[in-house]
């Protein structure tokens, strides 16, 4: 079915570099992984360098004054620098590890919103968030009284602008905090022009990354974002890893987030000093390995190319969206190409998507089910669940032949008409 096509990048290359996609699933049944954006699969490089690490250079962090502290200090900084790199950052000091975007967006919320939030001021959120960007904005305000509005989508699926462009002018708004792209639209939001616009209304802004920076070039110096959190688990990385870059200046004027070890500079019983950046966010024994298996992934996918990651996903999702919309019965969601990437959510009638789920993994293809931790999204679109198939850089056109295919067989199965 699939016409024959030239991927920009070397696909067999990289389908060899992930062991764990080399499998049957259930008898007679090949692995087909649609399910990246909940979390990718790992390529060798990245496991070797964990491993590697392990059986060498571990020990703890800035502490010890031997070899081997020495060594995982060096390869704990040295992904750091990384990481910076692949942002293009223009300081290490800007880059904080955490465990994923929802401790990024946590920490910003409980150190610079407790700081600088006051009863009356609002925060901008949108209504395609992730329950991360909302939930701990709920919490704060609770608690401190500020209040939250919700840039609205149009039926398209993308952000109402006009709506954002009022919110900025009418209220008193002092964060926007927006995904720049969708996990369940897969909708690409224009946050360069959107972070221009808070800026010029004196607000601050935080991209929530986890859907972007696996997928993309995200430069935070031409975004001119002040905040942007992402997960490595979600771009090759492993899981327990992930990234708050802050602009320096913001980053040294706030407080702590946890206390404890290694974020302080002195400690009596009278008091506490902080550490400088980034290690006064950095409280106790860091994810080392995690770490370095997250440097590891950012070497792999710069050595690809983020355009040609970008072209390659491209022309799977833009193929996927074709073939999906061709089958009877199904409801997909989102804006069309020119606006969007990675992922492609559906109903089929009215069949729960946990069953859709069900049948297509009895023929090997994993996609995801339900709310996607985005449940005020879903109330938008009038459906309490979805199917997702999501791609990444080993996935190829004919895994979305085989992904039609199988829902062809789920039509059979649920005996539906049309
Ligand atoms: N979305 C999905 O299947 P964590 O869990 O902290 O690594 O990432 C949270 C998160 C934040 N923002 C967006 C846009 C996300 O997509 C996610 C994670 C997964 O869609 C798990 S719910």
């Amino acid at each position: 079915m699939t016409e024959p096509i030239t991927y920009p990048l070397d696909i067999a290359a990289i389908r060899a570099d992930f062991p764990i996609l080399d499998q049957e699933v259930h008898p007679g049944k090949r692995l087909v992984f649609l399910d990246s954006a909940a979390s990718s699969q790992k390529p060798r490089q990245v496991i070797e360098a964990m491993r590697r690490y392990y059986e060498h250079d571990h020990a703890n962090v800035h502490r010890g004054i031997h070899v081997l502290s020495e060594r995982a200090t060096a390869a704990y900084e040295g992904a750091r620098e990384k990481v910076r790199a692949f942002i293009n950052a223009r300081s290490s000091r800007e880059i904080i590890f955490t465990r994923n975007t929802t401790e990024g967006i946590n920490l910003v919320a409980h150190t610079w919103g407790r700081a600088n939030l006051r009863p009356g001021d609002v925060v901008v959120l949108s209504e395609m968030e992730h329950h991360s960007n909302i939930v701990p904005w709920q919490i704060l305000a609770e608690q401190i009284g500020f209040r939250l509005r919700y840039i609205p989508i149009t039926d398209e699926g993308l952000l109402d602008l006009d709506a954002y462009a009022a919110l900025l002018r009418d209220e008193p708004v002092k964060l926007v905090s927006v995904m720049h792209v969708s996990n369940v639209l897969g909708t690409v939001n224009p946050v360069k022009e959107m972070i221009a616009q808070a800026h010029a209304a004196g607000a601050l802004f935080l991209v929530d990354g986890a859907q972007s920076v696996p997928h993309l070039a995200v430069d935070v110096q031409a975004l001119d974002v002040d905040f942007l959190a992402f997960s490595g688990h979600k771009m090759a990385g492993p899981t327990g890893i992930g990234v708050l870059y802050g602009k320096r200046a913001l980053l040294e004027a706030m407080p702590p987030f946890l206390g404890g070890g290694e974020m302080i500079k002195r400690v009596t019983l009278e008091g506490s000093t902080w550490n400088d950046l980034p290690h006064k966010f950095e409280a106790g024994t860091p994810a080392i390995a995690q770490a370095v298996g997250l440097g590891a992934a950012v070497d792999y996918l710069s050595g690809l190319g983020m355009d040609n990651i970008l072209a390659h996903e491209k022309l799977v999702v833009d193929y996927a969206l074709d073939r999906l919309s061709e089958i009877p019965g199904l409801t997909l969601y989102g804006p069309g190409p020119e606006h969007r990437n990675g992922v492609a959510a559906f109903t089929l009638q009215d069949v729960h998507a946990h069953d859709i789920a069900q049948l297509l993994d009895a023929e090997g293809v994993a996609v995801r089910a339900g709310h996607h931790c985005a449940m005020p999204l879903h109330k938008r679109l009038g459906v309490v669940a979805t199917a997702r198939a999501s791609f990444y850089i080993y996935n190829t056109r004919d895994e979305v032949d085989a992904l039609v295919e199988a829902i062809y067989n789920a039509r059979r199965v649920f005996r539906l008409g049309g």
